[in-house]
Formats: C-alpha cells, structure tokens, sequence
C-alpha cells in the first residue's frame, strides 16, 4: 500500500510529509483522505501535511455516518512517527509558506567528526586486535550507560557464575539449532561464552549479525551455556523530539550522481538545477546539499565498466561535476563525500577526495569523509554512503534494497555503520572505529542502495537519498528497481521532510 500511496501523490504532483503517510496507512482506506483533501485544494500544495489528511479524514468518516448509518469509526490514532514530529506540526504548517530566502543566512558548516588526514592503520594483524578492541572498549561503554548493564562482568566471570548474570560480547558466532533456536558465541577481552536465544523468548525476533556487541542478561546452566533471558542492543537512548534550531533553512540531500556513466540522467539532472535556481521558495529557502558519495562512476569499480562509461577518465569524469556543481545556485553550500565508486581507497572510515580533484571545484563545497558527522546550522547530520547496506541484505532475513531505512534503523539500535567484518564492505583497521555511531546525530543520511525514502527512529531523522543514474545493466539482472531523481528536502527548524521528484 505504501507504494500505492507514494505513486498516487507523486502522479497528483504533490508530496507527502512523512508523518501524514505514516497516519494514511494506519487508514483503511488511505487514499480516500488525500484524494478528497487534495479535491478541496483550489491549487496543488507542495506538501500535505499531517493536519490536513487527518482533517478529511475526519470529514469522509462523518459523511459515511450519515450517509451508510455506519457505526462511528474509533477516532484517529495519532501515527508514530507524528508523535516523534509533534512539535514540529505548527497548525496550517505548510512546507512552502515556512521557508526562509536562503541568501539572509550566512552558512554555518562544521565538520565534527571525520578520518581525513588522521589514517593510523597499515593493516598489520596488531592493527585489526587494537581495532576491535576499540570496538569493543566504545561500545561496552554505551552498554554500560544502560541501568541493566552497569554492573556487567566480564565473560570469564559470568561463565563461573551460578546465577542470573549479565554481561557484554562481540558476536563471534551465530548458528541455529535443529529445534529453531539460536546460539549466539561471545567474546570480550577475558573469555568466550555460548548463549542460547531461545524461539520463544523476548529476543527471538531480532537477528544478530556477526562482529556486533551486545548485553545479554540470563543463567548459566550447569553445561556453561547461558540461557538468554534477552540480548540488549546499545541502542540511540529513548525518544526525543527532532532538536530543531530558530531559522527556518532547509538541506537536501542527494547522492549516486554516476557522473560518467552512460546511465546517468543529465536531463534529470538539469531540471533540479534549474529548479534550484528557480523563484520557488522551497528552492530559495535552500542553504545546504549534502552529497553522500558515488559523485562519480569511477574507473574499474566493476568488471568491464568501460562499456557502460560515457566519460573513460577519472579526471573528466571530476571536471564534469565541478561543472555541474558550479552551475547550482550560490546561495547552496554543499558537503561532499566519497562513496564505492569515488577515487579514495575502497575502505572504510574513506578520506575526503584527494586534494588535486577538490581544486577542480569551486570554493562553496566542503568535502569530508565517508562517513561524516557534519554540523549544518547546529544540526548534527550523520553522513555515511552505505556500502554496509549490501551486508545487511545479504545477511539479515526481510532486508532488501528498497527498504534502506530499516538497515539505517538496525545501523542506529547495533550504534555501527557496518558492523559485519569480512563481507562486501571492506573495513580499514584504524586505532579508533570511525563507523561507531557515537555521538547520536538528528539526522542520519546514507546513499548507495539507488533508493529513497525518510522517516524517524527515536528521534532521529532518517534520510535515504536518491540517485541520477537509470537502471544499470547490473541492476538489472539483479533486479534493482532505482528510483531516481528524488530530492529529500529537510526544514532544519522542525525536521518536516519532503521529497521531490524531478
Ligand atoms: O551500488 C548501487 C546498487 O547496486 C546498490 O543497491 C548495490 C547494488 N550493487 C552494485 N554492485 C553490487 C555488487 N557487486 N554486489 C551487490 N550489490 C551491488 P553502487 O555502489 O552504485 O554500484
Ligand atoms: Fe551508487
Ligand atoms: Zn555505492
């Protein structure tokens, strides 16, 4: 349905604030609200908001009392997401009307955390035991911040212990029994332990993946395994709501451009620079992009990749998107960083783009690392490409390419980008793991997975951008449905996030 629901306001030319779809499909009927808000309207509005659905709805449901005589609908239930932007739904709060002309804000950039200029690792074998000992350290640390783990002992004691124990391990092993249960292997630094998750208790629904750390509360049998009376994430601490600041300026969001490609969408791609230049007040209220990687295709990402290029060298391919970057408005900062296909190692913390390809560029773009935690006008913004998306696909039962935020929302509960060592996303041993999500950001942004979409998750938004490159070859035969040229758009005063097709 939520497709059904995205394709139906899209082809009404209208966009849908994520709190209103998640209120539509908690509707039986979804479509009947919007279709008769959207009849009322005497114009289009850029954005529907959560009120308004809510209001026609209200309307359908007393004219269906009056006319079919049908017992009164129980009244609405607030969607969960509305409860996370409350206080971000002013009344009549319209996207278009709220904005502020970009130009009177001078831009406030500040890169909080990055690995640019302070790579350590050689990837010795003391290099990865110093790594996943930092791991390890850094988020133990956030476990114990948790009132149940406090107090955890380390693994050699709680393997003595005859009692209710509890405890912190890196997963090192996850196998199923033959009854449907799991046995999770933990390590820390003193010991390694079995834990049995049974199918029937509270932690059975969730999967673990491998190189993650987690709190396990239970009892040891007189066999040494314990039985696991729940597995405990690090998790982004309760919920809060979206810590917006006093200007109403907006960021959008956008990623896997492809410059180079024979597959990049360069009339898509005009259309957003001429709406960016443009008098619409959306476009004018823009003060932030943020790029998150695969700026480029790239030179021998994949197996014969020159068929598919339109640009074979790495520096035109660079000179193409300074171009294309100059051609945006002035009064847009943007942040760049790499992604997969960018010309920086494949490994991940990745620096920002080397020095000679940033001077190709005009001096309104900030470049940073893979991933970034970026301050926007005071609004932390978590920027990370994604590449860990095809391990948790591969890995986790129901994850799929078009559902990139429930990877993020996984990413946010495990405090990690890409936990999973050893699988498609390779992974530099720095001294410090840069992919910890430490500092909880109020906006997480990734790319990669061609897809899009926003929501929240405690709090934080989540934001998948899009990409503007068509179906490749590859996506093709593996059946990767893109959806490009979508523009998330985001108010840095309330967090309201639209997303706009070109
Ligand atoms: O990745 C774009 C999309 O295509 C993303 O959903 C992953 C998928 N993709 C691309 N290459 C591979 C391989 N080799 N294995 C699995 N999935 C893949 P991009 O980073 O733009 O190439
Ligand atoms: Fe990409
Ligand atoms: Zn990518």
């Amino acid at each position: 349905m939520r497709e059904e629901l995205l394709a139906f306001v899209s082809q009404r030319g209208t966009l849908l604030e994520p709190a209103a779809i998640e209120y539509l499909l908690s509707q039986s009927d979804p479509l009947g609200p919007l279709d008769r808000f959207l009849a009322a309207c005497p114009e289009v509005p850029f954005v529907v908001t959560l009120q308004d659905v809510v209001k026609a709805a209200d309307i359908g449901r007393s004219v269906a009392v009056r006319t079919r005589a049908e017992p009164l609908a129980p009244p609405p239930r607030p969607a969960p997401a509305a409860a996370l932007l409350a206080p971000v739904l002013p009344v009549a709060a319209s996207f278009r009307r709220q904005g502020e002309p970009a130009a009177q804000e001078e831009p406030d950039i500040r890169i909080l955390r990055d690995i640019t200029g302070r790579s350590t690792c050689e990837g010795t074998l003391e290099d990865f035991t110093r790594y996943f000992r930092n791991r390890f350290q850094t988020v133990s640390r956030m476990l114990r911040g948790r009132h149940e783990f406090g107090g955890a002992q380390d693994i050699s004691r709680a393997r003595r212990s005859t009692r209710e124990v509890r405890f912190i391990g890196m997963v090192s092993d996850i196998r199923a029994t033959k009854n449907g249960h799991r046995i999770l292997e933990l390590e820390d630094e003193t010991d390694r332990i079995s834990v049995l998750v049974l199918s029937d208790s509270a932690s059975a629904s969730e999967t673990f993946v491998m190189d993650e750390v987690v709190g396990v509360v239970g009892k040891v049998n007189d066999r040494g395994l314990v039985i696991a009376e729940s597995v405990v994430r690090p998790d982004v601490p309760g919920t809060k709501p979206f810590r917006g600041i006093r200007e109403h300026v907006r960021a959008a969001f956008l990623s896997d451009i492809h410059v180079g490609s024979n597959t990049f969408l360069a009339e898509k791609w005009a259309k957003l620079t001429a709406w960016m230049s443009s008098d619409d007040e959306v476009a004018r209220s823009l003060r932030y992009l943020v790029v998150s990687g695969d700026v480029v295709d790239g030179i021998g990402v994949f197996p014969r990749q020159d068929e598919e290029l339109a640009i074979d060298d790495i520096y035109a391919q660079y000179e193409a998107l300074a171009k294309m970057m100059a051609a945006l408005p002035d009064h847009v900062s943007v942040v760049m960083i790499p992604g997969n296909h960018d010309a920086v190692r494949p490994a991940e913390p990745q620096p920002a783009l080397p020095v000679p390809i940033q001077k190709l560029f005009d001096s309104n773009i900030t470049f940073a690392g893979n991933p970034s935690l970026v301050s926007l006008h005071g609004v932390k913004v978590l920027a990370y490409h994604g590449r860990s998306m095809d391990d948790f696909v591969s890995t986790i039962p129901g994850m799929n390419y078009h559902r990139p935020l429930d990877a993020m929302r996984e990413m946010l509960k495990m405090r990690h980008l890409a936990p999973i060592y050893g699988g498609k996303t390779p992974i530099a041993p720095e001294a410090e793991d840069h992919l910890i999500i430490d500092d909880v950001p109020d906006i997480f942004v990734t790319g990669h997975v061609h897809s899009v979409g926003v929501d929240t998750y405690r709090g934080v938004l989540l934001v998948n951008s899009s990409t503007w490159q068509a179906q490749t070859p590859y996506q093709k035969m593996r059946n990767i449905e893109p959806l490009p040229a979508r523009l998330p758009i985001v108010d840095l005063a309330t967090g309201v996030a639209a997303i706009k097709e070109f």
